[in-house]
């Protein structure tokens, strides 16, 4: 049988030549016939690439009927050995030949289509990025900062989750008070508070300045209220602390007046109703006189010519004593009012709870 094989070697290398051309087919003419190479797109070029590559194993790779054959030239007559092996080497030589040349005209084809894919038209225009802007509250907010800074107050943040020390008892509200309540305060299952004022941020601040102090503290609260046109679980308030030796209601009323004349103009009004808060005494909310009408009446004042804006007062001693400050040498106004409220007013807005569902087409408008 092995005599059989190395009967007619020469039929071998005809047979695998021949099974060569068959599969080179397809390739034939990519060296020579560039139209056709140019009707290839990137992906079918380097899908060609491979199967070329395949080819390439298959006809001249250790495994080949080539490399079977090359492996006779050995055990052939001595007289006929030499034209065998030329006969070999011609045919693998004319196979890599076309293998080569095919495979050059390819690898330029996939590099030409490559560039033409990460090409860019730099003349194109640019996709210019959307200009960001403030949110209408923090609008407010840096007006109301402004204003205080300019008289001398300091700006304090702190904390959005407060021990019960810093929410109720540093503020005098007793153990029974309403506010305490689960249904009013929002509590964690570790029985902290989401803050309820940011009077928490000014205690805070008493404690580690000491008095003589002057400050605002703008920030987040939380309440536990139903949603509706007025009122949202979360909001922004700032309130206002200014402890000094001799200070008193005259200087609560002089400092809120000129806060508002610079809010609303010069022109602005203010009036103080006696009212009730457990951190201070006496206390008073206080109005302003409407910046629509100028007191006439109007629809935004409801007709009263009077729009009513926060509370104040004097800060109870307990507060002061609580946050380590001696109310027999010093004394102190406070007051809050609510920011998202002053926005509603100032631009109209007949339902606050638009200011926190973050809908561009409404937050656009301030632009
Ligand atoms: C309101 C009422 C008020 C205060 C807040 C305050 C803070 C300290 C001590 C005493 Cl540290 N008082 N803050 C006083 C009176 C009223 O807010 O209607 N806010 C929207």
């Amino acid at each position: 049988m092995a005599e059989d094989q190395i009967q007619d070697p020469k039929l071998q290398v005809e047979a695998a030549r021949k099974a060569f051309e068959q599969e080179f087919g397809r390739f034939a003419d990519f060296a020579e016939n560039s139209a056709r190479l140019n009707a290839l797109d990137l992906k079918s070029s380097e899908a060609e690439q491979r199967a070329l590559d395949e080819l390439r194993t298959r006809h001249l790779g250790k495994k080949s009927a080539l490399a079977a054959s090359k492996k006779l030239i050995g055990r052939i007559a001595a007289s006929e050995r030499g034209s065998f092996g030329q006969f070999v080497q011609q045919n693998e030589a004319e196979i890599t030949d076309k293998i080569e040349r095919t495979g050059l005209a390819l690898k330029a084809h996939v590099e030409l289509a490559r560039t033409a894919r990460e090409a860019i038209d730099v003349t194109l225009p640019g996709t210019r990025p959307r200009r960001g802007h403030v949110h209408p509250i923090t609008v407010v907010r840096e007006r109301i900062e402004d204003i205080f800074v300019s008289l001398g107050y300091a700006i304090e943040d702190g904390r959005e989750i407060e021990t019960d020390f810093y929410n109720f008892d540093a503020l005098n509200i007793p153990e029974n008070h309403p506010a305490r309540a689960s249904q009013d305060t929002f509590y964690t299952t570790d029985g902290f508070a989401l803050r309820s004022q940011t009077s928490t941020v000014q205690i805070h601040a008493m404690q580690r300045r000491g008095a003589p102090v002057r400050m605002i503290a703008p920030g987040r609260v939380f309440r536990r209220d139903t949603p509706d046109p007025t009122h949202n679980p979360m909001f922004f308030q700032v309130e206002g602390l200014c402890v000094d030796r001799g200070i008193s209601m005259a200087h609560l009323k002089g400092t809120v007046a000129e806060f508002l004349r610079r809010m609303f103009g010069e022109q602005t009004l203010t009036r103080f109703r006696p009212s009730y808060f457990p951190f201070t005494e006496p206390s008073a909310e206080f109005d302003f006189s409407c910046f629509k009408c100028g007191g006439t009446g109007c629809r935004i004042c409801k007709n009263s010519g009077w729009i009513e804006l926060g509370g104040s007062g004097m800060v109870h001693p307990n507060v002061l004593r609580g946050a380590g400050v001696d109310p027999e040498e010093f004394s102190g106004f406070a007051f809050g009012l609510g920011i998202d409220r002053m926005v509603a007013l100032m631009y109209g807005l007949d339902d606050i709870r638009l200011l926190f569902e973050n809908d561009v087409r409404f937050l656009k408008q301030f632009d």
